[in-house]
Formats: C-alpha cells, structure tokens, sequence
C-alpha cells in the first residue's frame, strides 16, 4: 500500500448533502445545534493550530511537555515494531515526540476529516522522518475503519483531549469503534482533560486576542460557502462557559438581534439573544475516565500527569 496521497476511505468522509442535513437538523432543534467536527475546514484547523499557541489555551502546552516523558516510558514497554495510528491526526504535531523517542514504531497511519489539511501535513511529516511508512486516510474518525492487514503490535494515539468534544455516550461509541478498528489486545494513548478551577477554563476558551471567537464564528462562514447560506457573523458573538453540574466547557454563538437567515432556501429564525450550541469540551477526573474506559471494552494500564493535574495522558489496553 502506497504511503501518499490521502487516500479516502470512503462512506465515511462526511459529502455536501450530510453536511446540510446535519445543519438544518441542528438549526431545527429547540436548542439550536451544531457539531463541532464541522469547524475544521482550512480556515478553521488553521485558527485551531493557532489556539494551541496561545498562553491561556493549555491543553495543548501541557500535553507537548508530557509527551517526550510519556514517549520514553513506551519505548521500553514496545520494543517489537508498533503501527501508531493517530485518530483525528490534523496536523501532526503530537506525534513527533512518539516518532523521536519510540525506536519501535513502523509505520505511521493518521486518519483525519479534513484531507488537504492532513496531506499537507503528512507531506511534511514524511520529509521530516523519510524512513517512516506514513498513510494518510481522509475519514471520519468516530466510525470503525479497515486499516492494512498487519501482524504488528498497534497503538491508537488521540491526544489533545478531543474525547472531551464527544459526549460520554460518544465517546464510549468511539471507544468502542477504536477497539475495533485497532483489534483486540492493542491500546490506546489518549488526552484527557482534567476537572480544574472555572476561571483557567474561563480564559482558555474566551482568549483576550480573540481566536476562540474567530474559531467558532468561522462555523457560519463555513454554512455559508459551503451551503449557500447568509448567515451574518457579526450578528453572532461568541460564548464559552464551564457548566459544572455536566463537568463540561460549552461553546455557543449568540444572536445579537433578532433575525432571520437564509440556508439553501430554508429560513431559519433566531430571537434576539438566542444561541446555537457548538461544542462541549468534557473535563475528566481519573476515576470518571476510567469507567468511561471500561464501558468501551478499555483498561487503563498507565497514567501520566501533568503538574497540578492540569491535563493527563493515558494509557489503556482493550
Ligand atoms: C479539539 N478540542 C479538544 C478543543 C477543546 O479544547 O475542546 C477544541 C477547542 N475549542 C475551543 N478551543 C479549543
């Protein structure tokens, strides 16, 4: 199997049409709604990467200091060939600490949404590690995939806490479909995100240059490219709050007037203050994630922690 280009894996990767009947679903909603997994067009996995490199944004920080730790204790627990393969792979910068210190790993398969970003990505990363075996899949991650037949020992890597964006509920499907996808006996190394104090989480999703905002406001430029839609951004303005009773960070857009728009010929009203809900982010404590583990099929076998438990990284075997 040929390492480049994307290649695509089929019903999986999300066409036009799912795209619309996703967004008037969501917009028909009492509580209007929708999935985060539609902000990562260009624009928006470019304003992602972005987040990462802002003070107040820590997971990312956190998670690339642990890394190299994380990545020197599984070079000793691997020593015959690993395949790592990276759910929501994006653009790739988590994996170099693994390919730096795990001598072990064979070959490298990222699966992603958004494929010019993940090509592009993986161009790169090949040249940088010419000798690794790199496939990139342009796929939807949540669902069960067929990787290349292989006898060796695999890893799923999905750090940066994007299991928070699911739902409990979802994320035990992904979980589950990862187990699968990996087969039986294989791990897992995930991000996880931890319980802490509301004002950090405050200022980690409402930045002081604004990025978050542009990040979830990009939503509509999106709907309106893509859809024929003409929703007016600076008509929204964006919120993100820690709800603690649901141990969740939720983002939405808020109207600020009332309105109407227009979304491939249907109209879609908001009142004057009215939001449409675009992402939670979970935070874990170990305990709630290890249950959340074990309902999926998963063990946890390792942990590592950042200082004050401000992010943690584990590792399970199913
Ligand atoms: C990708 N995901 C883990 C990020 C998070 O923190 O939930 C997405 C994000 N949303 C706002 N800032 C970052």
């Amino acid at each position: 199997m040929s390492s480049l280009p994307t290649q695509s894996n089929d019903p999986a990767v999300p066409q036009a049409d799912t795209f619309l009947t996703d967004v008037l679903a969501g917009l028909s909603q009492p509580q209007k709604q929708l999935s985060p997994k539609y902000f990562y067009d260009a624009r928006g996995s470019h304003l992602f990467d972005q987040i990462c490199q802002l003070d107040e944004y820590y997971p990312y920080a956190c998670e690339m200091t642990m890394l190299p730790a994380v990545a020197e204790s599984l070079a000793q627990r691997f020593r015959h060939p690993l395949e790592v393969i990276e759910f929501g792979a994006g653009s790739l910068h988590k994996v170099k600490p693994l390919l730096d210190n795990i001598s072990a790993i064979s070959r490298f398969i990222a699966i992603d949404i958004s494929g010019d970003h993940l090509a592009l990505a993986s161009t790169n990363l090949k040249a940088r590690y010419p000798h690794l075996e790199v496939t990139a899949v342009e796929g939807d991650f949540t669902e069960a995939l067929r990787l290349p037949a292989s006898d060796d020992k695999r890893m799923g890597f999905f750090p940066g806490s994007t299991i928070g964006n699911f739902s409990p509920a979802d994320a035990t499907h992904f979980l589950q479909n990862a187990g699968q996808t990996l087969g039986q006996g294989q791990y897992m190394l995930l991000g996880v995100d931890t319980k802490k104090p509301n004002d950090v989480l405050q200022m980690a999703y409402n930045d002081s240059k604004g990025v978050t905002a542009a990040f979830n406001k990009n939503l509509l430029v999106r709907i309106n490219r893509e859809l024929d839609a003409n929703f007016q951004p600076d008509h929204f303005a964006h919120r993100a709050f820690y709800n603690s009773d649901l141990g969740r960070v939720e983002m939405h857009l808020v109207a600020t007037r009332e309105q109407r728009v227009d979304v491939a010929g249907r109209e879609i009203h908001f009142a004057d203050g009215e939001t449409i809900h675009t992402e939670n982010s979970y935070k874990y404590h170990q305990n709630e994630f290890e249950s959340l583990l074990e309902k999926a099929g998963w063990q946890a076998v390792e942990w590592w922690h950042a200082p004050d438990r401000m992010f943690s990284v584990v590792l399970a075997q199913n």
